[in-house]
């Protein structure tokens, strides 16, 4: 070998190797780079832990019989190293609780659903939703198969706070992650879901569970991003009454998001509300840690991205919802305080969210107390 071929090979494994340290350094193991982890961070919180007896995160909340009820995943310690795959979210059950006002005494209902009341799953039961048809309610709800396969399940209750009784089988064409069920002003109720990298997403592009497929983005910066995806729900909130299309999000240009473009392309955490006729679809951006909002016309979209309704938490997830009660807007999230940054032990928060007069939501820095309200 040439002495400048060998200088040149050394020269491209060395920035090869940088490279992959960097790509190393943006994974879900490091804390999110944004936003510094000791406990003083937390001192201009503009929200306090809405319940702290345990660890809750991924809230969904709905007003019931006049009361918000948040349905939250639990998380706890099982000792699990983090990792991109997020083996260390563990959840194995819910608990629910509700309260009458914002800010007012929250009820602790107790355990609703535990993974070995349903059948078909194995482990990880990530953040659910809720819903409301005819007299009784359901709890949506993934979970990882026997074979490590994440799907959706449905299960019912006659009361909001459950015990709720699970389906022996996942909602058929369900998959990944995130469910979100909107029901519009019509009566019919929509599932949004899905997330990318530990969520397995990406898993499904070829329309198949491909077990090998890439374990974070697919890396393709130049197409259209991988997206949540939207069914309608049949008459009897259990299955899907169609097989789930893409909720396409668009940008300014009316081109479709691209998959580089990490700090608006969808990651998981799918929500959908109405505000003065207009669909808004909000969502997390994953590795960039922001939770986005796009405006659309019907349930199906496409949605036109619009801006940042949450900066970052302290912690590398968020999740939220939002729901309107007597008058008033809020968005429950969640962060780390109680456990002072550790990503993997999280707990709900809620803060009031504002519209400006042209439908825009006013984005919320949630460590800025003077933002509160806003
Ligand atoms: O709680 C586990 C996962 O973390 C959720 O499914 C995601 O939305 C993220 O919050």
């Amino acid at each position: 070998m040439k002495l400048e071929t060998l200088v040149l090979s050394t020269v491209i494994l060395f920035a090869s190797s940088c490279a992959q340290e960097k790509k190393g350094k943006e994974s879900k193991e490091t804390a999110n780079p944004e936003v510094s982890t000791d406990s003083a961070s937390f001192v201009n919180s503009i929200s306090k832990p809405l319940v702290s007896q345990r660890f809750s995160a991924d809230p969904s909340a709905h007003v019931f019989n006049g009361k918000i009820f948040v349905y939250p995943s639990h998380d706890y310690d099982a000792g699990i190293p983090e990792n991109d795959n997020g083996d260390h979210f563990a959840m194995k059950d819910f608990y629910i609780y509700s309260m009458d006002s914002v800010g007012g005494k929250v009820t602790d209902h107790g355990v609703a659903l535990s993974v070995s009341d349903i059948p078909w799953a194995s482990k990880q039961l990530w953040a659910p939703d809720a819903a409301y048809k005819n007299g009784k309610y359901y709890l949506y709800f993934p979970v990882r198969d026997k074979e490590g396969v994440f799907r959706i399940g449905a299960a019912i209750s006659n009361k909001p706070e459950g015990p709720f009784k699970p389906n022996p089988e996942p909602i058929k064409y369900s998959f990944s992650i995130d469910p979100a069920v909107f029901t519009d002003e019509d009566g019919q109720s929509y599932m949004y879901f899905g997330g990318i990298w530990g969520g397995q997403l990406q898993k499904w592009s070829s329309g198949k569970f491909d077990a090998k497929g890439s374990a974070t983005d697919l890396n393709q910066d130049d197409k259209p991003a991988l997206t949540a995806k939207v069914a309608k729900m049949n008459g009897d909130m259990m299955e899907f009454a169609e097989k789930p299309k893409d909720v396409i999000i668009l940008d300014e240009n009316g081109n479709a998001l691209k998959g580089g473009d990490h700090d608006r392309r969808f990651f998981e955490a799918s929500w959908v509300h109405k505000y003065k006729g207009k669909y808004y679809f909000s969502y997390s951006t994953g590795d960039t840690h922001l939770l986005c909002y796009a405006i659309g016309d019907n349930p199906y979209g496409p949605f036109t991205y619009q801006g940042v309704i949450l900066k970052p938490v302290i912690g590398w997830t968020t999740h939220h919802s939002i729901v309107e009660f007597k008058g008033k807007w809020y968005l429950f999230y969640h962060d780390t305080e109680l456990s002072k940054g550790k990503t993997h032990l999280r707990n709900v928060k809620v803060t009031e969210l504002k519209y400006t007069a042209d439908g825009k939501i006013a984005t919320i820095d949630p460590y800025t107390i003077s933002n509160a309200g806003n």
